[in-house]
This record gives structure tokens, sequence and C-alpha cells, in this order.
């Protein structure tokens, strides 16, 4: 499954993933052996590769001819595609889609292979060893679409609020794959709403970006308790009829700031969220829809309202899940503590900025996500940090204008990104990384933002905050590590973070425990990041009841 619903009802597509395939090291002592797996999957869950660096192949047939497209949702963290023992395609970064165009392919069977490699070097600037784990494989869906001799690669629609009603900004990119001009009739509706027709001349293997603002009238709005989505269509004509078609699915919502308020459908949101690893002890990073699911009904028991999809874009399974229920989400490029030797990496800018286009050429229709996110935690202290802030933020601005912009400081009062983005955002950990009491630390910080950075006025975000606590580790005296000493340290952070003036909200760092790269830090427990209010099993800390009570007791607006 890729997404939670039907996409395409002419175009041919076939799932190659929810299906076993066969996979193989090309390393290592198990070189060569060959393991039937179910994919998606990350080979970290084999018996044998637990922790696994290397390359592995997957492999599997298909029967297919003519104009096939494959596609990826995700493969960790770099992927090679042959096809017939030919490579045909390649992609950096496990948490974006990529796909690979095959012409005029001769009827028949095909061999697939896909390696996957999670080695660190030079090469990745974004993988690095970290405090979240890297893992291998083919981690998100695959499909392959026998095309036409045109297709739709997709269809943006973003809802604008007008006096009357609501505006519909589409942008539907049409490819020919064909050696010669093809002129054809592009229909794009929203039952009920709206529907446009325009002729599409198109060039010899040519893409074309047909835009156009159309009015969609006074359709139900976006709420999180009435998350209302419409599918939007778009179908290709000829002289002989329809021959491709694409659906996805749009809310509409307005998210902006004014002053120090972050404003959905117009009210002052109060976020009350979690920051979330795509991450399980069973799945690795490929969690099934079921697993997905459970987290997202943990989420919402504990009165939480949005998702910060740290530090990465996330499934987009995750992301049609959180349309349909309500859950707002942050979601960011790929980056984690970068230091400004590793931004300095030749590779980083380009990899950083590639992710931000795939994540926004994919994701931009969700109405659940309502904040792009960058750089969390990288040196946004320094001149050269600044210009890839800058460079990165002005992407995000090109691609799409309909979401305000941010990214999670740790740089406290050095921070010189601040004039950037629309929110002011930090990541601080009184209580547990020092002892300053949060009743203190919050106000100290929020007041320097006010008087000392270009940040003064701007909504304000804590979007890490928390303690470690070792699940079932319970002992009267408190100490750090125990589940008492976590659930008193959220109970002041929460406290002091929702009860700040002028603060939008708070993320919870975070949502479950996660494993950690085996390569980074010898002084996390168990290589585990424990600072889950659930641990990697999901089974509630003593901090479980403290977060629902507090969470339960804040509204979501202010
Ligand atoms: C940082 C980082 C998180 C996590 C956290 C921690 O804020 O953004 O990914 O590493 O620290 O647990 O210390």
């Amino acid at each position: 499954m890729l997404r939670t619903f039907e996409t395409n009802y002419l175009r041919e597509v076939t799932e190659l993933s929810s299906s076993l395939w066969e996979f193989s090291p090309n390393e290592g002592k198990f070189q060569g052996k060959v393991y039937p797996v179910w994919v998606p999957c990350c080979w970290e869950n084999l018996p044998d590769f637990s922790a696994y660096r290397g390359t592995g192949s997957f492999r599997k047939e298909f029967e297919a001819e003519g104009n096939v497209r494959l596609v990826f949702k995700g493969v960790s963290h770099t992927a090679t595609v042959l096809v017939d023992g030919k490579e045909v395609g390649s992609h950096y970064n496990a948490y974006t889609p990529f796909s690979v165009m095959l012409k005029d392919l001769e009827p028949g069977v095909h061999k697939l292979e896909v390696i996957a490699d999670n080695r660190f070097s030079e090469k990745s600037a974004l993988h690095v060893p970290n405090d979240y784990m890297s893992y291998g494989g083919i981690s998100r869906g695959v499909a392959m679409e026998e095309l036409e001799g045109a297709y739709i690669e997709y269809i943006h629609a973003v809802p604008e609020k007008t006096e009357k009603g609501w505006n519909v900004k589409l942008a539907v990119k049409v490819v020919n794959l064909e050696d010669a001009e093809k002129i054809v009739e592009l229909q794009v509706a929203i039952d009920g709403l709206f529907e446009i027709t325009k002729e599409v001349n198109l060039k010899a293997g040519e893409e074309v970006l047909v835009e156009e603002i159309v009015d969609a009238g006074t359709p139900e709005v976006w709420e999180m308790d009435h998350p209302v989505l419409y599918t939007i269509c778009a179908v290709l004509s000829d002289a002989d009829g329809a021959f491709d078609d694409l659906a996805d699915r749009i809310g509409f919502r307005e998210i902006r700031t004014t002053g120090k308020d972050i404003l959905l459908n117009g009210k002052k949101l109060r976020i009350k969220g979690f920051c979330r690893h795509e991450d399980h002890p069973m799945y690795g990073c490929a969690l099934p829809v079921s697993a997905i699911e459970q987290d997202l009904q943990i989420v919402k028991d504990l009165g939480a309202n949005s998702i910060r999809t740290s530090h990465y874009p996330n499934d987009e399974i995750f992301l049609d899940l959180c349309d349909e229920q309500g859950i707002l989400v942050w979601e960011e490029n790929h980056a984690r503590g970068l230091v400004l030797e590793q931004m300095q990496n030749p590779n980083f800018e380009p990899q950083a900025e590639a992710c931000i286009q795939e994540m926004i050429t994919a994701h931009i229709n969700h109405p659940s996500i309502i904040i792009w996110g960058i750089l969390n935690e990288c040196a946004s202290d320094t001149e050269y940090g600044y210009e890839c802030y800058k460079k990165q933020y002005d992407l995000i601005k090109k691609l799409d204008t309909s979401r305000p912009r941010s990214s999670a400081s740790c740089r406290f009062k050095t921070d010189i990104c601040f004039g950037l983005p629309e929110i002011v955002s930090y990541n601080l950990y009184p209580e547990w990384y020092h002892d300053t009491p949060a009743s203190e630390y919050v106000p100290d910080i929020y007041n320097w933002v006010q008087t000392g950075s270009e940040g003064a006025g701007k909504p304000f975000l804590v979007t890490e905050i928390g303690a470690g606590a070792i699940y079932g580790y319970r002992n009267q005296n408190m100490c750090k590590w125990t589940e008492e000493y976590q659930a008193k340290a959220l109970e002041n952070q929460i406290t002091a973070v929702l009860n700040q003036e002028g603060c939008s909200g708070i993320y919870i760092w975070q949502f479950c425990d996660v494993r950690i790269s085996n390569e980074w830090f010898s002084n996390r427990p168990r290589t585990m990041n424990n600072k889950g209010i659930v641990d990697e099993y999901r089974r509630r800390k003593l901090s479980y009841d403290v977060v629902k009570r507090l969470y339960h007791s804040y509204p979501d607006f202010r």
C-alpha cells in the first residue's frame, strides 16, 4: 500500500511492495546468501543483519511492456536500481520518493534489482552516525505503472481563502513520452466544486506545467475535529478517449501567522505535540500502516494535536492518516545536529535542497502539514550556516507560499537566523541536560528572543523538551533515568511552556524510545534514545499519564 486511497482508475498500476522479494547482502560473511523478505523491509530486522552496514540487493520479477515507471516511496539510504542487469536509476536519502522511467520496454518478464546502501561516508552528508538509526532496505512502498504516450506526473492543488469562499491554485505536470508532438485534453475536477478542461500542446519529450487558479466556491473547511477531504482528479484524453488519470486529496484550510500567533482557519492555535521518529523494534523504519495507526491512536489518547516528523520527511501513508484524522504535522527536511564542518561537506547543500524539493513536490497537497521545517539544530549561529538556512528557506518559499517556515534551534542566545522564518522554534532541555528549572529557563530564552534577536514579535514554539527514562526503572529517589524523574520533569516543562505568554505550543521530545546508530553515542543507555513517553514497544512510562492530563487540560486554541 502506497496511499490510503486509490490514485488511479485508468492508469495500470501494480504494487510491487506488500509482497515477497529476495534479499542478498553484497558484503560480509553472508554475502550472496538469499533470504525471502516481505517488502517494505529493513534488513536490520533479519537475525543476521541487526547491525549490518553495507549494501544489499533486493530482487523481484515483474511483467510489463512499453513505457513503464517504477515508483519508490523510500529506499534507505542510497538506492541503485537495475532492470535486467542494467542500471536505470539511483537516489540518495531514505526519506523522499523517486521514480525511474523505462521507455519502450520489451514485452515479457523483467528482473528488478534494488541495491540499498546504508553506509556512512563523505558521499552522504545527511545520513551520518546520529541520535537515530539510518536503516538499510526498501523501507517504503514500490509500484510499477504502465503508461501510454503521455502521463500526469503530479497535481498540485493549494487552496486559497478569498472574500467569498475559496480558490484552488492548480499546477498539473503533464509529460509527453513520445518522440512526436501530442495534443491532449486535460480535465481537472473536484466533484461538486469545479471542473476545468484545457487543451495542451506537448512537443516531443516535453514536460508541461499547466497552471490555473480556479474558483472552488464554498467547500467545507478542513478542521482538526472535522477533517473534510476532497478528491481532485485529473484525466488526459486524446482523439481515442481518456488514457491516463491521477487522483489526489486536498483539504480547505488556511494556516498563517500574524504577530505572535499561528492561525488555523483564523483561530489562534496551541500546538500540543510530539516529535516522532519512524522507528519500531519489529520494523525498523519500515512501519506498516497498522503500526503507524497505533501510534496515531496513542497520540490522540494523549490529547496531542500535532506530530513533528523529526528529522526528515515521513512516509506519505502517515500523512494520509493525519489528513483523515485531523492531526497537524510539522514536516522537515532531513538533518539532525549537523555542525559547521558537516554542513561544509560539498554534498550537504545539494542533498539538503534536493530533500526540500522532493518533500514539497510530493507532499504539498496534504492539509495536515501546517509548517515546513529545515535543518534541526544545525549551525544557525555561523555566517556560512546563515547562507545555507537562507537558501533553504527561499527554496521553500519558491515551492510553496501557503505555509509558514521554521527551524528547531539549539543555538540559544547565539542564533543569527531568526530573521528568516515566520516562526521561531527552540529545542530546550531544562531539568535534563542542565538543572535550571524550566519555570526559569523557558521565560529567559523567550525574553531573549523578544529583546535580543530578529525573532522578536514572531510566533514562538518549543520544538523539543523532555527527559530520559528507562522503561521499568522505578525508584522513589527520583534520580535521572527513573520513570519518576521523567514524569516530574515533563510536568514542570510542559507547564512552563504552555503557560509562557506568547508561546504557540510545544513538541515533546519524544513520542517513543528509538534505536540510535551504534557508531554515534556510547552514553545512550541500550544504544537507544530513551526520552519516549512510551518505550519502543509503545509501553507506557509513568510520564504518560502526566502528559495526558496536561495536554487534555489545555484547549487546541488559545
Ligand atoms: C536534540 C535533537 C534530537 C535528540 C535530542 C536528545 O534536540 O534534535 O534529535 O537528539 O537532542 O535526545 O538529546
